[in-house]
């Protein structure tokens, strides 16, 4: 039997991941490749929403990439490739976004959040079209499933929607997917911030553990995180989010339940608690920082690869292109 396709993408805006990335994603990714036809993206084109420099973009990239290797996905098993090395994105996104309302756009909240954050004058079109071209990602590959944080939960509704629209007006082209989403770590939140989400392009440092930081920093982040006065390893999301976020993590990374957690640390402060964070984090990333950096040692191999499957991205993508651009009666080129 053939395996149903999954599909799902990070930016490559930062030279590290960050643990909400890691917890959110691509632990649940590592998993599913095993079940599903993965293909997993760089999405550079959605990165370059945000002004960046060009060799900065590319290092990014490559970083991002190794990242993905690092944590367990395996190039031979998942198409790990670069989102604008399969022009056929860039293509349907266009496609799409003649079937896109404005106003449908414009009530993303993504959008509204970072539009107002940045300003009228830093906003661009391509931040507007965002969501298009996620969703031109997502059904060039009539994929079924799609994990991700809770954040996007939105944008794939909108892909739903934009998949049925081309669907019933051009007859039967895209499978509408699903979002899978693992709702105990869909949101891990900042460290300093705990009512935020963590995130690579946050203000602030001082919340965001880096997959890539050298683990004694990141220990230093764990015990300064913000927490309450009540002394107590407890989880209650909104009494103490400080304390539930960091509960969040450390059972997610040690893949113990919560109440174990709290059982173990009752009666302690909260320095024996992130003392022992600290230990599970910097065990479970050690390795994978390791193995990112050696990764990125050859990166000539690393674009070896990503070619490779980006050929296996592009034969899929061109089966779908071709039969939108055919049903939607845009003149083949002989
Ligand atoms: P940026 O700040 O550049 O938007 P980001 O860190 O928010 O980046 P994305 O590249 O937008 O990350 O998202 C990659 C994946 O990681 C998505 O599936 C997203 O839902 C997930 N993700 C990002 N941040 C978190 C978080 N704090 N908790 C859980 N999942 C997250
Ligand atoms: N917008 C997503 C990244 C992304 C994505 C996708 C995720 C781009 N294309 C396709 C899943 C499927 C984000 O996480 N910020």
């Amino acid at each position: 039997m053939t395996k149903a396709r999954l599909y799902s993408g990070m930016q490559p805006s930062a030279d590290s991941l960050q643990i909400g990335n890691y917890i959110g994603a691509l632990m649940q990714w590592r998993d599913l490749q095993e079940s599903y036809d993965a293909f997993f993206s760089v999405v550079d084109l959605h990165a370059i929403t945000q002004p960046n420099d060009p060799s900065e973009l590319r290092e990014k990239t490559r970083r991002t990439a190794a990242q993905y290797i690092a944590a367990g996905i395996e190039p031979a098993k998942s198409t790990l490739y670069v989102q604008s090395h399969v022009s056929a994105h860039a293509e349907l996104a266009w496609i799409l976004g003649t079937l896109t309302g404005f106003g449908e756009a414009g009530r993303m909240t993504q959008f509204k959040d970072k539009s107002q954050r940045y300003g009228q004058d830093a906003t661009s079109v391509g931040l507007f079209t965002y969501p298009v071209l996620m969703a031109a990602d997502i059904l060039l590959y009539q994929t079924a499933v799609v994990p991700v944080g809770d954040d996007q939960k939105q944008h794939i509704e909108l892909t739903r929607v934009l998949a049925e629209r081309f669907n019933s007006r051009f007859g039967d082209t895209f499978r509408v997917p699903m979002p899978v989403i693992q709702q105990d770590t869909a949101r891990i939140y900042d460290l300093q911030n705990p009512l935020a989400k963590m995130s690579k392009s946050a203000e602030s440092d001082a919340g965001v553990l880096w997959l890539l930081d050298d683990p004694s920093a990141s220990a230093k982040k764990i015990m300064r995180a913000v927490t309450d006065s009540e002394g107590s390893v407890r989880y209650d999301r909104e009494a103490k989010p400080g304390v539930s976020n960091l509960l969040v993590i450390y059972a997610a990374l040690s893949g113990r339940q919560i109440p174990a957690i709290e059982d173990e640390y009752a009666g302690r402060g909260y320095g024996d608690f992130k003392k022992g964070l600290a230990e599970v984090l910097v065990s479970e990333f050690e390795p994978v920082r390791a193995r990112a950096l050696e990764l990125l040692d050859d990166p000539a191999e690393l674009d070896r690869v990503l070619g490779a499957n980006a050929d296996h991205a592009a034969e899929v993508a061109e089966t779908t292109l071709s039969d939108v651009y055919d049903r939607m009666g845009l003149l083949r080129r002989r």
